[in-house]
């Protein structure tokens, strides 16, 4: 090697414009269509582009996105560009499956029982350990149910007992991603008996969470053949997947945890902080708003509330999470309001620094979580996502 070479020498990827591929579908409402297209990121200046594929012209030439984020664009991902929620169907060349698809491992979770007390925690660590929960949903299985998902178990001594422990209160089952994730969450989960994993793993999730062999905690998928059916066993490409839900629908108040929150780990401090304070969550979804369906719910607010349209761009510029609260005895709505403090989270760190916008809110828009106004609207609320846009 010759003097200054290492110096001169620049690597060929990074001296191109890096860019990442994807195939994305948007529903036209208008058409009635799906429409697709080719959507092209450009990490260097955070800027994205897209052609129509069917009429083979640009649909929007390359510009700069203060929102879009490569990490949330994966296979089932979904975007806002433009009012239009995207969703990412496949890559869109080798390059960026090669990069990405690493990424892309799947499998899934169940919060059992016993632990569903713990769910902030439970989000705490997934976001310390880089594991995106994309799907999420709070449900009641059957005993019929339970032995259809652990099949592999019917001649097992121990079955009945599963099938009793499983149904006997809800669960919270979770799509969860990131690289390696299958054997990244079962080493988290530590040994099936929780009683070994407090000798041999004391930090782990059993160990932490479980009490024996039957109430440990935690489910991880074990194989990627496992982790695709029991994925689709819970989150089926179409239709329910027939689960008993978990809302009451009554005496109830409703929160959405932000995007903003969610896009920012934070999700679980929320939630646990939401659990110390002595209220119980009843119903628990992951949701990817539409904007009519943004506008839809915040009506109320429209022409009445100056900040309505960027509060529609919030709920829908990302996951949210929606949770049914109940479980304190009187007015919830009133109560959980207490909580949340005032909308404004500037005027919540002065005048009432422990409530959940003063915490973790960031402005009038962000403002970590969206409660109801009024008691006679909690109902209402939580049949909107829980009973309308819950499939
Ligand atoms: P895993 O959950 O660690 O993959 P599996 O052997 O697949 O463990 O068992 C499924 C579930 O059945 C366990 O998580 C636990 O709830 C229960 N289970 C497993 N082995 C026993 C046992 O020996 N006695 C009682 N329950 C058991
Ligand atoms: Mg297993």
């Amino acid at each position: 090697m010759f003097p200054g070479y290492a110096q001169d020498y620049i690597e060929p990827s990074t001296a191109q414009d890096e860019r990442y591929a994807f195939i994305a579908e948007w529903y036209d409402p208008q058409a009635a269509l799906i429409r697709r297209y080719q959507f092209l990121f450009y990490p260097k200046d955070n800027s994205i582009e897209m052609f129509d594929i069917k009429n083979r012209r640009k649909f929007l030439a390359r510009t700069k996105s203060d929102t879009v984020r490569l990490e949330d664009m994966f296979i089932g991902s979904k975007i806002h560009v433009y009012s239009r929620q995207l969703t990412f169907v496949d890559f869109g060349d080798k390059f960026t499956e090669g990069k990405v698809g690493m990424k892309n491992e799947k499998t899934l979770a169940i919060i059992k029982p016993e632990a569903i007390g713990k769910v902030g925690v439970f989000f705490n660590i997934l976001n310390k350990n880089d594991i995106k929960p994309c799907k999420v949903k709070m449900l009641k299985l059957s005993r019929k149910k339970v032995a259809e998902f652990y099949e592999e178990h019917r001649s097992k001594p121990f079955f009945n007992t599963l099938l009793e422990y499983m149904s006997s209160g809800p669960v919270i089952a979770m799509e969860l991603m990131g690289t390696g994730v299958i054997s990244k969450w079962r080493n988290l989960l530590g040994p099936t008996d929780s009683q070994k994993a407090r000798e041999t793993d004391p930090n782990s999730i059993r160990a932490r969470f479980g009490t024996d062999t039957t109430s440990n905690a935690a489910h991880g998928s074990d194989s990627e053949q496992s982790a695709n059916r029991e994925l689709d066993f819970f989150f089926p490409p179409s239709g329910s997947g027939g689960f008993d839900v978990t809302s009451h629908l009554t005496d109830c108040t409703c929160c959405i945890i932000k995007p903003h929150a969610v896009r920012n780990g934070i999700e679980g401090d929320i939630i646990e902080a939401i659990q110390n304070a002595g209220f119980q969550i009843s119903a628990m979804e992951m949701f990817n708003v539409e904007t009519a369906n943004g506008e839809e719910f915040y009506e109320i607010y429209k022409g009445v509330v100056n900040e309505y349209p960027n509060m529609v761009t919030e709920i829908c510029s990302g996951p949210c999470i929606a949770l049914e609260i109940t479980g304190k005895g009187g007015d919830t709505t009133a109560q959980f309001r207490e909580l949340c403090g005032p909308s404004d989270p500037e005027i919540a760190r002065h005048l009432r620094p422990k409530t959940l916008r003063a915490m973790f809110g960031k402005d009038k828009i962000q403002n970590a979580v969206h409660c109801t106004d009024l008691p006679e609207d909690g109902v209402l609320e939580a049949e909107y996502f829980f009973r309308i846009l819950s499939n």
